[in-house]
């Protein structure tokens, strides 16, 4: 089992009553058997400064080891890669800058020259604020403040970047990039682009331990904050109620950003895989099909919980349900170092086939998680230790307005697979007991 402090906790904030008197930690530590009764919720303060050591794994120095890494992937060649412009709200750089630099900073370039395997330049091209912006915006990270020590070799304003120099270095060989901007500057100015994504996936697909105690992070507030709706996501309740207890269940707990748009689906909605109005009112007998992630110091979570409003399944909605938690446990079952989701995935499709529900299951059976929340585009590969993955079979009965999907997140072990989303049960009859006990306090 994971190492946790976790906390009987009462959403106090939600219900409304102020009071935060109830909160009655207990510690687990390493070793320990997992709590016999479900229900123990991250604790709420969990990420509030101080309240625990989650150290960002992106410091300076592990950029600059990644770096070092996407050099020796690449061999010879250039990269190039953009944070991104800036929008209306807090700005989230590209999650390939943001892996490389560790930094949320807007407009924003790097430029990475490799030779032999060898990191041989890299720059941070930095927008210059004038003082109008900066007092509009706050300081925003300039190239004044690198001095002595900075873990590039330049630092430079991004007026500095001399495409035309770049285009006669690239040559006939190009420059590598991943995100739109990079790519279309690259366009724009007549330079050849060869893609990136290779090196960057191989690199990014096994987490270290520190990006891992981030990701479980982000999976552990997810939880919390699943728990927050659970509370309010009663008969008379409205879809977007869940969705504002998720997301301001993740805000409160540290969480930068959403790993992607809530999905909050009650009754027929629970059938659309990607429904993200949130603006139903949720009716006795109905399910609510919760997808929700938050991301943490840029690790993403990707957590499915599918509840009875009522707080118990319907014998028709248990059905369905022990139906996708079976296929859930068979996949897991199956998880370890030399598969791959292809082959989970086939086995569910051959056990919903058993049960003539096949044609009810829509999609994948997984992807990878990390820097986003379908991590690592376009691996087919075989898993192996320190891979990252979610196991989310679903069925979709529109005609009985019954959607169901279950989905946990799993890391690969040398031996099978550890769940690190395990404090808000999926078993069915743990869930019932779960709510029970969210509700009854
Ligand atoms: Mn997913």
């Amino acid at each position: 089992m994971k190492s946790l402090t976790l906390s009987a906790w009462l959403p106090l904030a939600v219900l409304g009553l102020g009071l935060a008197s109830a909160l009655a930690a207990t510690s687990g530590h390493e070793g320990d058997a997992p709590p016999e009764t479900p229900g123990a919720v991250a604790d709420p303060n969990l990420l509030l400064p101080g309240a625990r050591d989650v150290p960002n794994p992106a410091t300076p120095r592990a950029c600059r080891d990644r770096r070092a890494a996407l050099a020796a992937a690449l061999g010879d060649g250039l990269f190039l890669a953009h944070a991104g412009a800036d929008g209306d709200g807090r700005f989230e750089a590209d999650d390939d800058f943001y892996w490389l630099t560790g930094l949320h900073r807007s407009g924003a370039k790097l430029l990475l020259a490799a030779e032999g395997g060898e990191l041989v330049r890299d720059e941070l091209y930095l927008p210059v604020q004038s003082p109008r912006q900066r007092t509009w915006n706050g300081p925003k990270l300039s190239p004044e403040d690198f001095g002595d020590g900075s873990p590039y070799s330049a630092v430079l304003s991004v007026e500095e970047l001399d495409l035309d120099a770049l285009g006669e270095a690239a040559g006939e060989r190009g420059v590598h990039a991943v995100d739109d901007e990079a790519i279309s500057e690259l366009v724009a100015s007549e330079i050849e682009v060869k893609r990136g994504r290779t090196a960057l996936n191989t690199l990014q697909a096994v987490k270290t331990t520190a990006e891992l105690a981030a990701l479980e992070t982000a999976v552990d507030i997810t939880q919390a904050a699943i728990a927050d709706a659970i509370v309010i996501a009663v008969p008379g309740a409205w879809e977007f109620q869940a969705e504002a207890a998720v997301e301001s269940g993740f805000r409160r707990r540290g969480a930068e950003f959403l790993a992607f748009s809530t999905i909050c689906g009650s009754g027929p909605n629970s059938c659309y895989l990607h429904y993200r109005e949130n603006n139903r009112q949720l009716k006795s007998g109905d399910v609510l099909l919760m997808d929700v992630g938050a991301k943490y110091e840029g690790y993403s979570a990707d957590v499915t919980r599918t509840i009875p409003v009522d707080g118990t399944f319907t014998p028709r909605q248990r059905e369905i349900y022990d139906l996708v938690w079976e296929a859930q446990q068979l996949a897991e079952a199956k998880l370890r170092p030399g598969t791959t989701m292809r082959e989970l995935h086939e086995a569910v499709v051959a056990f919903f086939d058993e049960h003539e529900v096949r044609q009810h299951f829509k999609h994948g059976l997984g992807h990878q998680l990390g820097i986003r929340v379908h991590d690592v585009p376009g691996f087919r590969g075989v898993l192996t230790e320190g891979m990252v993955v979610t196991i989310e079979p679903g069925l979709y009965l529109l005609d009985e307005e019954l959607g169901v999907r279950i989905e946990d997140d799993f890391v690969v072990t040398s031996d099978g697979s550890r769940r690190l989303s395990d404090s808000v049960p999926s078993a069915p009859d743990a869930l019932e007991a779960y709510i029970a006990r969210l509700r009854s306090r």
